[in-house]
């Protein structure tokens, strides 16, 4: 396996320091929602996965069972480029139907975690023996112009973190993504949809309060790396829909006043009770906003799946 890297420990670290510093003194304070993805955060968005309540992930494989085979012959793609480690099983789903197409020589994970592309990269090595496996450690936010050639791409963005992505940045990133590609090649996009409020915050907001400690982790990321003394008993973990931007948003909210000392930064942070840090937004989509949002970045939507229930669209665009 081939592996780039465009992102170091020292740069993750500093854009933690701007980020944090940055978040933490604007008003209302907010946090970047990659932070949340350290071994444990993995760990828990894995469990978070097989919630009942979280649907999105079960909801996204069923369209991938469905249809890998007719977006395999549709495309006919020799590269196979993922936004992220590649390390899920859906990636599979597409792998293995792009493999029996006969077109596939290529795959090439993109993530800003060079230990989980390389885990993810050994595995698909061994599954995939005469498949090309070039990771890239960056960030999909500045990185895309690092994915290599390799006859005609398909670019896969799943889960629906395209909807970690308020609406200014996410055309900014459609456009650079379709500058990268090629006339004909290929976007396929995850995205969660619009339904009733409580079963979108219950998803966010689970019985067994995993994504309440998911949602506090990024505390404790910031107290080991940046020796913070957030007191995680002092927060609470905030699931709300907001109608006006079709997003959910995490937040933590302080229980009482308090001053958070984040000696890395040499700064201190007040917090009032009932203040909220917003951790996360997590946009919900329909099919023709997503069909206008891949136009206005010079993208054509070919093909809409959802799942049975209609909870969960894939896209395929055409550059
Ligand atoms: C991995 C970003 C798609 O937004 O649903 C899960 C992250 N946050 N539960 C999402 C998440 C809370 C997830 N994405």
């Amino acid at each position: 396996m081939k592996l780039d890297v465009y992102l170091t420990p020292d740069d993750l670290s500093e854009q933690l320091r701007t980020d944090a510093r940055e978040g933490l003194t604007s008003s209302p304070k907010w946090l970047p929602p990659k932070y949340f993805y350290d071994a444990y955060g993995s760990d828990l968005f894995e469990r978070i996965t097989q919630l009942p309540e979280y649907y999105p992930t079960r909801a996204e494989r069923a369209v991938l069972a469905e249809h890998a085979a007719d977006i395999a012959a549709e495309t006919g793609v020799k590269t196979l480029v993922e936004l992220g480690s590649g390390s899920s099983d859906k990636t599979r789903l597409l792998l293995d139907a792009m493999h029996d197409t006969g077109t596939l020589a290529q795959f090439v994970p993109l993530d800003v975690s060079e230990t989980a592309l390389r885990s993810a990269a050994k595995a698909i090595d061994g599954d995939y023996p005469d498949l090309e496996v070039h990771g890239i450690v960056g960030d999909f936010s500045h990185d895309l112009h690092r994915i290599p050639e390799g006859g005609r791409r398909m670019v896969v963005f799943l889960g629906g973190t395209i909807g970690n992505l308020p609406p200014v940045e996410r055309a900014a990133f459609l456009e650079e993504l379709r500058d990268v590609l090629h006339e004909g090649e290929w976007l396929l996009l995850g995205t969660d949809l619009v339904k009733d409020p409580q079963t979108l915050v219950a998803a966010y907001d689970d019985a067994a309060g995993v994504t309440a400690e998911f949602n506090l982790n990024v505390l404790r990321v910031l107290n080991r790396k940046l020796g913070a003394d957030f007191d995680l008993t002092a927060f609470e973990h905030v699931a709300l829909w907001d109608p006006k931007h079709n997003w959910i948003e995490m937040r933590l909210r302080a229980t009482r006043d308090m001053r958070v000392e984040v000696p890395a930064l040499e700064l201190d942070v007040d917090f009032k009770a009932g203040e909220e840090l917003r951790t996360e937004v997590s946009a919900k989509f329909d099919r023709v906003r997503v069909e206008a949002e891949l136009g206005r970045a010079g993208f054509k939507a070919a093909r809409w799946w959802t799942d049975p229930q209609g909870r969960f669209a894939v896209t395929l665009a055409r550059a």
